[in-house]
């Protein structure tokens, strides 16, 4: 053995930590529960990818919608991006498996969000028919269900079209919770989505165009203007026809990725939290926000826009807040060609949506947690981490 160069008291601490510590078992305590309920109940080994019976994030497959405190699906609508259509009907697939890259804790939010409500992946909405309208009310129709008992949801698109059913859950879940105060919304995307019947004279008879479910839920008195932002707007996003005149009128916040990197996103993630406050809000994500760099899997692609770390900290302004709803749409796998960067980045993203919309339930749940179970009857695997610190958990549990 050669000689120590590290101080004899110190090198003793280290020693200790080497010899007795436990990365598992050293977690903060909602964490290491987590492990420790996974391990006693034989949970096969949460880190894989590939075990294609665990859903979104590894959430258990599940069509019990009642007990649920949040419902992940994916609809894989492909109508009408407005450019490169991609294939965003394959998007739910992809990043089901992208997110199974994900570990399913939040260590630095010293979450685990499926020891603290009963998460579930629903599966897909079918986008059912070549008619829009129709695919439209088969979406709203399982949607509203699926949240009937008060599951938020977390919705997987598809193309923008997704807002629609987003923003009728959202608005029923707001009824519900929070009946006094008008919804918030985040968008982060290329375009304001501002779509009047005026300039769309295709889509008059279509209540929620796509992207265009912002100034409809306006009109309808849902949503209040002034708790309003968008992020990433640019090119042809700035273009009268994809809504930027229409979302000055109605006096919705827009900020341009310029805009954005010059004032910080301190900045806006205070105004938002100042604006939000305590009201109900939902986010919703265009890819085509991102800057073609960041991946490019997205349908319409425009230089200068977002990053993906832009994206997250603006997100994360809603933490502690009452996000109720968020989606994710635009993802085009095909053209997600450097090995599906951002993929992984729309996971990472979306697990963080997930951890908020949990933050908000159990807050709805007076604190209560509910935790989440996996049917072990799937279970193959041998591994299971923590298995071997269920003996010291079990006596160290007795013990309290
Ligand atoms: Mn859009």
């Amino acid at each position: 053995m050669t000689m120590s160069k590290i101080p004899d008291e110190k090198l003793k601490n280290y020693q200790k930590v080497f010899e007795n510590a436990s990365n598992f078992y050293d977690a903060p305590p909602v964490i290491r529960d987590f492990w420790m309920r996974m391990a006693k109940e034989k949970v096969p080994h949460l880190f894989s990818q590939n075990l294609s019976w665990y859903g979104f994030h590894h959430a258990p497959f599940s069509t019990d919608t009642e007990n649920a405190d949040i419902v992940i699906y994916g609809i894989g609508y492909d109508h009408n991006s407005s450019q490169e259509m991609g294939d965003t009907r394959h998007a739910p697939m992809y990043l089901r498996f992208a997110s199974k890259y994900v570990p399913p804790v939040h260590g630095e939010w010293e979450m685990a969000p499926f020891e603290m409500c009963n998460i579930i992946d629903r599966g897909d909405i079918d986008k059912f028919s070549m008619d829009y309208n129709q695919s439209l009310d088969w979406d709203i129709k399982h949607a509203m269900k699926w949240s009937k008992h008060g599951a938020l949801p977390l919705r997987i698109g598809g193309d923008h079209e997704i807002l629609g059913g987003t923003m009728v859950t959202a608005n029923m879940l707001a009824d519900k919770f929070f009946p006094e105060q008008a919804m918030g919304v985040i968008l982060f995307d290329g375009h304001t989505d501002c779509f009047l019947p005026n300039d769309v004279g295709g889509y008059i008879d279509t209540e929620w165009v796509n992207g265009g479910g912002i100034p409809r839920a306006i009109y309808k008195g849902w949503v209040d203007p002034e708790k309003v932002f968008q992020f990433g707007m640019r090119g042809f996003g700035i273009d009268s026809p994809s809504g930027q005149y229409a979302a000055e009128q109605l006096g919705i916040t827009i900020v341009r990725p310029l805009d954005l990197e010059e004032k910080g996103y301190h900045y806006f993630v205070d105004m938002i939290r100042e604006r939000i406050g305590t009201s109900p809000a939902l986010i919703t994500v265009d890819l085509d926000c991102l800057d073609p760099s960041e991946g490019g899997g997205t349908t319409q692609r425009d230089g200068f826009g977002l990053t993906f770390r832009e994206v997250r900290a603006i997100s994360r302004a809603m933490k502690g807040l009452n996000l109720i709803a968020a989606d994710v749409c635009e993802y085009a796998p095909s053209h997600d060609s450097h090995g599906r960067s951002t993929a992984f980045n729309i996971a990472a993203l979306l697990f963080e949506y997930l951890c908020m919309l949990v933050d908000t339930k159990v807050r709805l749940n007076n604190g209560k947690f509910n935790q989440t179970h996996w049917d072990l009857n799937l279970a193959t695997s041998a591994s299971f981490p923590g298995e071997i610190f269920l003996d010291r958990w079990n006596k160290d549990n007795v013990a309290v």
